[in-house]
């Protein structure tokens, strides 16, 4: 049997998906079982995404463990997936991947083995130890070069992602490198050979021109002590591996590579039969899945993918990409309450060209459910079935006009055989099958429409409630309305992996017996639809929404969550991600007072991110992690450790002075009394939310033994913590209830 395997990204389970998550799953749902009507054997993944800082941050921000978090959100997100039949009791996924799983912490040390052990095509190690530093988002889980940021406000400040408009950390330390650097000729060469691996083809250019610039190592490893809810590096203790370098290696884990213990719990070898693969991603993560992908699995001799295909973004109205840390995507528990689930997924697959960005609000949705489907589908299926009843007592009427009826038929512009219409239906279907075939499924619905626009027409020229008006009308009659709804049930096969739900309904109100999804389209055959049988019960498919009231209800539903986020942020101890539906950037978490670039002193500047160059510093190669023998899974602790805490000295201080700095919006500068012989100069960054004034006699909470650096030509000797506050991360200053002394510790 013919076998497809499709995946989508495993997403990060920092917070609650949103609207692009779902795009992407639907579009891999739709994609099976498509492939399944047409005879294949198939296995999808979706999943999660579950290690590195950045979940590590939401976690503590959640108050959470981060396995209690990401068990949380994976308990979330497979509720939301149900809603929109993804899940595998709706037919949906059959596997959700998960990085936490030990099976994959088995598969992916062993893939760095197997990496490590073999050599690059040009003769060098595969993976070696050297020195990295570089601009970190953790909400991206990557380095990011200069033009992927916006410069520091400051002097010596964090710059800001350009994709999350948050400051980046410097991350300077020892780490693992990938020798990508090695395998440009190999990949070109590769893209050369199976042009079809990189779809769309702009993308597949990207990628080319990408790669023909040179590529540069990535660093595949963190030490422990600044990622330590990670997978550990086989052999190397104080190292874990990289989030990318891990995840990646799930699309092979989850069908048993590199784990016996995987392989047992699946009952066959479905590495065998399914790999290679289909990637579906956003255009977001392309180099990670077409440069750095395939050049792991040649480091490590796996077969490389089928293919990678690349959608486009969903971006508001301003044109930003929709994400979670923006706050500005559509929230799925929204979409659950106010739309009919089977409408997005239509609405998700038919409004984007695939491979283009495209606009999104709910208002969009809302006006495309109306037309297409209230008025559309929904409309053509119930007067279709409404006049089978109303005409037939709800018998399926006869296809064909004897030939004394003919020339009546021809008066009421009813063609004498079916044929026409038969074949104007297998060419829609041939168009629909070849769009889906090429990802171009806002064509092939678009194809699908003109049947229903078919039918519609040849209702609306028939009259037939003026044909049955007249006796002699009445084959005419039966003809128009057998035409309609065998138009119908050729809908119902083909929509069938849009809409599993309506089209099992629609199957159901024509009397069909089966499921549609038994059915491949390429062997619809005209006259299906068997007369004599009993069409079921009308009921409606899609009801009209009404757009004005529902978008109220909507608007109202946004600012009330907003409000309880906020709330919820105000006081720390109640954040919880629970309270929002998707927005991960709404909690509250103790922070420095905004001073820019506090994490590393150095002044360096940041290498290149790994996909479009690490610096390699001091290659030297890892005897450590070669050949160690396969273990379990070394557990991994996200704690710190009451050693790791008493390392941060904070004290109680006294603010005794405190003015704007010059030419600076951001800082104030303060003279603090910690109880010592001199009060400190520290510097904030809270001019924006605080008087200075008004903060004379204040006391704080200071972290007493950071290293000083110089802000403005100031130097800061500390720095005065703060809670960050709802999505502008507005700062509140951490102050004592009660009567505390200068200098006092915190503990
Ligand atoms: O990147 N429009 O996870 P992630 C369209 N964990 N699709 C969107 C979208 C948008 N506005 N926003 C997100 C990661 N997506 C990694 C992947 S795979 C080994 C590791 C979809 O949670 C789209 O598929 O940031 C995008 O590529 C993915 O979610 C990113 O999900």
């Amino acid at each position: 049997m013919k076998t497809f395997y499709v995946t989508t990204p495993i997403y990060y389970a920092n917070s609650l998906p949103h609207m692009g998550h779902l795009y992407t799953t639907v579009v891999g749902d739709f994609l099976r079982r498509y492939k399944r009507q047409r005879g294949f054997e198939t296995y999808f993944l979706t999943g999660t995404d579950e290690h590195g800082t950045n979940i590590e941050r939401a976690s503590a921000r959640a108050g959470r463990t981060p396995k209690e978090h990401v068990d949380y959100i994976v308990g979330e997100l497979k509720k939301m997936f149900a809603a929109f039949g993804l899940d595998t009791e709706h037919g949906g996924y059959d596997v959700f991947m998960r990085t936490t799983e030990a099976f994959h912490y088995e598969g992916a040390q062993e893939f760095w083995r197997r990496a490590a052990a073999r050599q690059t095509p040009k003769g060098r190690e595969n993976i070696y130890k050297g020195f990295y530093e570089g601009w970190f988002c953790a909400p991206c889980g990557t380095f990011k070069t200069e033009s992927e940021l916006q410069p520091a406000a400051e002097e010596g400040g964090q710059p800001l992602c350009l994709i999350h408009e948050r400051p980046v950390d410097l991350v300077s330390e020892e780490s693992y490198f990938f020798r990508l650097s090695d395998y440009d000729e190999a990949l070109l060469e590769y893209y050369e050979s199976h042009p079809d691996f990189v779809f769309p083809d702009a993308r597949r250019n990207e990628v080319i021109s990408l790669v023909r610039g040179g590529l540069e190592d990535v660093s595949i490893s963190r030490q422990k002590s600044s990622v330590s809810w990670a997978i550990p590096v086989p052999g190397d203790p104080n190292h874990t591996v990289y989030i990318w370098f891990d995840a990646l290696i799930n699309y092979i884990t989850a069908l048993g590579w590199g784990s016996e213990a995987r392989r047992a719990e699946l009952g066959e070898d479905l590495f065998a039969k399914f790999w290679p693969g289909v990637h579906l991603i956003g255009k977001d993560i392309l180099r990670q899945h077409a440069v750095l992908w395939p050049a792991m699995l040649l480091a490590a001799d796996v077969e490389l993918p089928r293919a990678v295909v690349a959608h486009g973004l969903w971006l508001d109205q301003t044109g930003r990409k929709g994400s979670k840390t923006l706050g500005n995507a559509l929230e799925l528990p929204v979409l659950i309450r106010h739309f009919k689930t089977d409408a997005v997924r239509y609405f998700l697959l038919r409004e984007m060209s695939f491979g283009q960005d495209c606009k999104v609000d709910y208002e969009v949705i809302l006006e495309r459910s109306n037309s297409d489907l209230a008025s559309g589908l929904g409309n053509l299926v119930s007067r279709t079935l409404t006049m089978i009843h109303k005409y037939f007592d709800g018998v399926v009427p006869a296809p064909d006009i004897s030939e004394a009826r003919l020339l009546l038929a021809k008066r009421a512009g009813v063609d004498s055989d079916a044929m026409e219409l038969a074949s104007s239906l297998e060419l829609v279907r041939d168009q629909f099958v070849q769009n889906v075939e090429d990802y171009a499924f806002h064509r092939a619905l678009e194809a699908a429409w003109g049947m229903i626009a078919r039918a519609d027409k040849l209702i609306s020229d028939a009259k037939p409630w003026e044909l049955a008006r007249s006796e002699e009308q009445r084959e005419t009659l039966s003809a128009v309305l057998y035409r309609a709804a065998e138009t119908i049930r050729w809908l119902a096969v083909l929509l069938y992996p849009v809409m599993p739900e309506s089209s099992r309904a629609i199957w159901t109100q024509l009397g069909l017996t089966g499921d549609p999804q038994e059915f491949d389209p390429t062997e619809l055959k005209w006259g299906g639809l068997r007369a004599g049988g009993r069409v079921g019960a009308v009921a409606p498919l899609f009801p009209r929404t009404d757009k004005a009231k529902t978008m109220a209800e909507i608007e109202k539903e946004i600012a009330q969550r907003k409000e309880s986020d906020a709330a919820s942020a105000a006081s720390p101890s109640t954040a919880s991600t629970a309270s929002s539906s998707s927005n991960e950037s709404a909690g509250a978490h103790a922070t420095q007072a905004a001073v820019p670039g506090s994490q590393t002193a150095s002044g360096t500047s940041p290498a290149q991110p790994p996909m479009q160059g690490a610096t390699e510093a001091q290659p030297a190669p890892n005897a450590q992690g070669q050949g160690a023998s396969a273990s379990a899974p070394e557990p991994v602790a996200s704690y710190i450790t009451i050693d790791d805490f008493v390392k941060v000295e904070m004290r109680v201080g006294e603010i005794l002075t405190a003015e704007r700095v010059p030419k600076s919006d951001k800082l104030l500068r303060f003279t603090i009394d910690l109880g010592e012989a001199q009060p400190r100069q520290i510097l904030a960054g809270i001019a924006e939310y605080y008087e200075p004034e008004k903060l004379i006699g204040r006391k704080v909470a200071v972290v007493s033994n950071l290293k000083p650096r110089k802000l403005r030509g100031f130097e800061s000797q500390g720095m005065v913590l703060a809670a960050s506050v709802g999505e502008e991360g507005r700062p509140v200053l951490a102050t004592f209830a009660e009567e505390v002394p200068n200098g006092a510790r915190l503990k």
